[in-house]
């Protein structure tokens, strides 16, 4: 076992040493991304059924056919615009990381909602490659997905895989193959189309970027979107990434002090805003347009490539849903369910703690008779069996029980996808103590092995 852990490590190093190519995983939180992962490169990323567990990018290797690969494991992320920590090293990421295959992983059963961020990406990079994830429980629920059409509408190419299932990866395998190999793209992806009073805007913009920065005209693009939406924190990542001088703080940092006001890109970005201001579009209402377009556009594409074959299921869902997430209904449920879990936990532990304390006892009592009987020194006898012996069986008598009991429940719980609801019920009382409702989910476990003790 050592040794193949040893040729395994050997073996990751020399594909490290000579990846060529290197592909991110993006996509929503809870899509299967770090499963992907750990089925490529045979590492052990954590897995489970809740949002944000991957916070930080993970890198691993993988091999096929003869070419060596570097895989990136992105954070979750439903938009570019970020709003927390881990989602800023996401947006980082598929902006600025500049890898040569973009795998955006999209879960079949909620597409409409997960083209969002699709829509999102094809408006930085054109080399991507869609693939629509859980594709079991789409079929469990009758959902299909119609995966030619949809590589049609977004010109690019679409894979269907069940990430579980190993097997099923090897058509992303070959896309992804092709895409690194093949990176010009010669067919032009599909690009969100704002009104035209926004669309003559970022023209403009874009015209003069690639003019005076050189930049590739879709990019380029995105910049412009960006330097009208006017988020802080990505403006100044694009200033620091791109070096491109759009506010004040480029100006301040680096050249000394002096804001350059013969920028034509400020004077424009200027003359812009202030002409849209007089159109009544401000900052707030030209925010409002993005989204809203980018919203319908993913709705109207996921209308045309998936098919409810059983409404009643999507209707009952939504319904426990509604029920599970209500502020009347969803706190007191919540805490119906944790008292139940912790009640089963605590009280049902009792027993087997018992039956483990006497069947360790009986050992225990066994074990000194025979130390007696070989007339082992008492002080030797009494460390090992009541110091290592009796420490060691209290301790696996006291903590065993209840973990086994409450594991397997809150699985059972992160299977039926009660978690994410428990997390979002929380997020308005987390929000106040600046935190996620995300948090919840580990403080109930930390309130479990605190009882436990
Ligand atoms: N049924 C089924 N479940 C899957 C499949 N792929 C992933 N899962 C499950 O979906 C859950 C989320 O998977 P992860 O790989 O952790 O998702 P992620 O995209 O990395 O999530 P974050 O790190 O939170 O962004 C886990 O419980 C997986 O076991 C699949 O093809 N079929
Ligand atoms: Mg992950």
């Amino acid at each position: 076992m050592k040794k193949l852990k040893t040729d395994r490590g050997a073996k990751q190093n020399k594909i490290e040493t000579k990846a060529k190519y290197t592909v991110a995983l993006a996509g929503n939180p809870n899509v299967g991304k770090s499963t992907i992962f750990n089925n490529l490169t045979g590492m052990n990323q954590h897995t489970g059924n809740w949002t944000g567990k991957t916070v930080a990018n993970a890198t691993g290797y993988f091999e096929y056919r003869g070419e060596n690969y570097q895989l990136v494991d992105i954070p979750g992320t439903y938009s570019i615009m970020s709003h927390s920590e881990e989602e800023e090293i996401a947006r980082n990421y598929i902006c600025f990381g500049n890898p040569d295959v973009t795998i955006v992983v999209v879960d079949a059963t909620c597409l409409e909602r997960n083209l969002n961020l699709v829509l999102q990406i094809t408006e930085i990079t054109d080399n991507i490659i869609l693939c629509v994830n859980l594709l079991d429980e789409a079929k469990k629920k009758k959902i299909t997905v119609d995966l030619e059409k949809l590589s049609q509408i977004l010109k690019i190419p679409v894979v269907g895989v069940t990430a579980r299932k190993k097997k099923t990866l090897n058509e992303l395998l070959k896309a992804t193959r092709k895409a690194c190999e093949h990176k010009e793209k010669l067919k032009t992806i599909y690009q969100v189309q704002y009104e035209e009073t926004i669309e003559k805007v970022i023209r403009e913009l874009q015209e003069i970027l690639i003019k005076q920065y050189q930049i590739k005209p879709e990019l380029a693009r995105w910049i412009g979107i960006k330097i009208l939406d006017g988020e802080e924190s990505i403006i100044e990542e694009i200033e620091n990434q791109l070096h491109i001088d759009i506010g004040e703080n480029y100006s301040k940092k680096n050249k000394e002090g002096k804001d350059d006001d013969s920028n034509e890109l400020k004077t424009i970005k200027k003359q812009i805003t202030e002409e849209l201001k007089e159109k009544g579009i401000t900052k707030e209402i030209f925010k409002e347009k993005l989204v809203t377009t980018m919203v319908k556009n993913a709705e109207e594409i996921a209308k045309k490539v998936c098919k409810f074959e059983n409404k009643a299921y999507a209707k009952r869902d939504r319904k426990i849903d509604k029920i599970l997430t209500s502020k009347k209904y969803g706190i007191p449920i919540m805490i119906l369910f944790l008292l139940i879990i912790f009640w089963i936990t605590l009280v049902g532990a009792n027993y087997p703690s018992q039956f483990l304390f006497s069947v360790f006892g009986n050992i225990q009592e066994k074990l000194i008779q025979f130390a007696t009987y070989i007339h082992c020194p008492e002080w030797l006898s009494n460390m090992l069996i009541l110091g290592v012996y009796q420490t060691l069986t209290w301790v696996i008598s006291v903590m065993l029980p209840p973990m086994a009991i409450f594991f397997p429940l809150f699985t059972i719980l992160e299977d039926l996808g009660y978690l994410p609801r428990i997390a979002f019920n929380m997020d308005g009382f987390f929000k106040k103590a600046c935190c996620s409702g995300k948090q919840m989910i580990t403080m109930c476990m930390g309130v479990t092995k605190w009882e436990i003790f």
